[in-house]
């Protein structure tokens, strides 16, 4: 069985709302990693990942804030993820805010690239997070990540992306909250765009298949993001930007148990958990149980299917 690498990313300052950096925390306490073993897998927890030394970096948007910090997660959190995917592991980022993805996915992104394999990214979200630095109006850049994974202008600032992600090979999945300037630039980018109007008309099986049969068909790898307000906040409430409508418990483990199936997974992000807002560690515990439906867990055993 593969080897699960868990890097805890305390990172709070791609929003504004504090306590996203009590993520990794709460994730050990409610058993990720027994959790996997459980399931016969092999587990290395790296620990936490550290802040290094700021550069003086500014923006010419006035409303964007933590530039320098952002900066700095980001190239740790890529080194970090790229070195796991090195050692063969399935990294599991564990959030800290949606931010850490622009880390996360460059590191996915260079690995990708020095083995010449295309990397596709699925964003199981409530919002698009195509924002650049530049078009942000909240200035909080945990909105920017597929922007920047896209190859999108204007974020200077940053290490190049390693080698951006053509607009076809991305999906955004169970979406519901997109900005004006989010919105006018994805009219002008091929990607999927699988909003809660899509899904609640095809159901949430057939447009994540369909994605999943041209990872497998390109033989490429797959990076999966998952953001707590992905879910319904009846059953997910600790996160500072929840939005009503979102996936039912049973789709999610739906979801999980499809990209187990598909083997097609090969580093995963848990973000926007913010703990202080929970109820008792209900959304720790239920990321904890979608980690282990993705790695798995399953009530029978059936013989596997042998299709997406
Ligand atoms: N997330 N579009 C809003 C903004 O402030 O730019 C919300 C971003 C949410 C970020 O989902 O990680
Ligand atoms: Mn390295
Ligand atoms: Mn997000
Ligand atoms: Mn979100």
């Amino acid at each position: 069985m593969s080897k699960t690498i868990l890097i805890g990313a305390p990172i709070d300052t791609g929003q504004r709302y504090p306590g996203c950096l009590m993520g990794p925390s709460a994730y050990r306490v409610a058993g990720i990693a027994q959790a996997i073993r459980d399931l016969g897998h092999g587990v290395e927890d790296w620990g936490d990942v550290a802040l290094p030394a700021l550069k003086p970096l500014t923006c010419p948007n006035p409303s964007v804030h933590s530039l320098p910090e952002t900066v700095g997660w980001t190239e740790t959190l890529a080194d970090r993820t790229d070195d796991a995917l090195s050692q063969g592991g399935l990294p599991i980022i564990m959030g800290g805010d949606h931010s850490l993805a622009l880390g996360s996915v460059s590191g996915a992104a260079a690995h990708a690239k020095r083995n010449g394999r295309p990397l596709f990214l699925l964003w199981l979200d409530a919002h698009s997070d195509f924002h650049t630095p530049l078009t942000t109006t909240s200035g909080n850049l945990h909105g920017t990540p597929v922007a920047y994974i896209a190859g999108r202008d204007g974020f200077d600032a940053f290490p190049p992306f390693p080698a951006p992600i053509p607009p076809q090979n991305i999906c955004l999945y169970g979406i519901r909250s997109v900005d004006p300037a989010e919105h006018a630039a994805l009219l002008t980018h091929d990607i999927a765009i699988n909003d809660m109007r899509v899904l609640d008309e095809n159901g949430i099986v057939a447009p994540l298949r369909a994605f999943l049969t041209r990872v497998r068909d390109a033989g490429g790898m797959l990076h999966v993001s998952l953001d707590v307000d992905f879910l319904d906040p009846s059953i997910a409430p600790a996160v500072g930007t929840t939005v009503p409508g979102g996936t039912t418990f049973r789709e999610a483990h739906l979801v999980m148990e499809l990209l187990h199936e598909s083997a097609l997974v090969t580093s995963l992000d848990l973000v926007e958990l913010n703990p202080f807002l929970d109820e008792r560690g209900r959304t720790a515990r239920l990321m904890v149980d979608l980690v282990a439906s993705l790695m798995g867990r399953k009530v029978f055993d059936r013989p596997t299917r042998g299709h997406l």
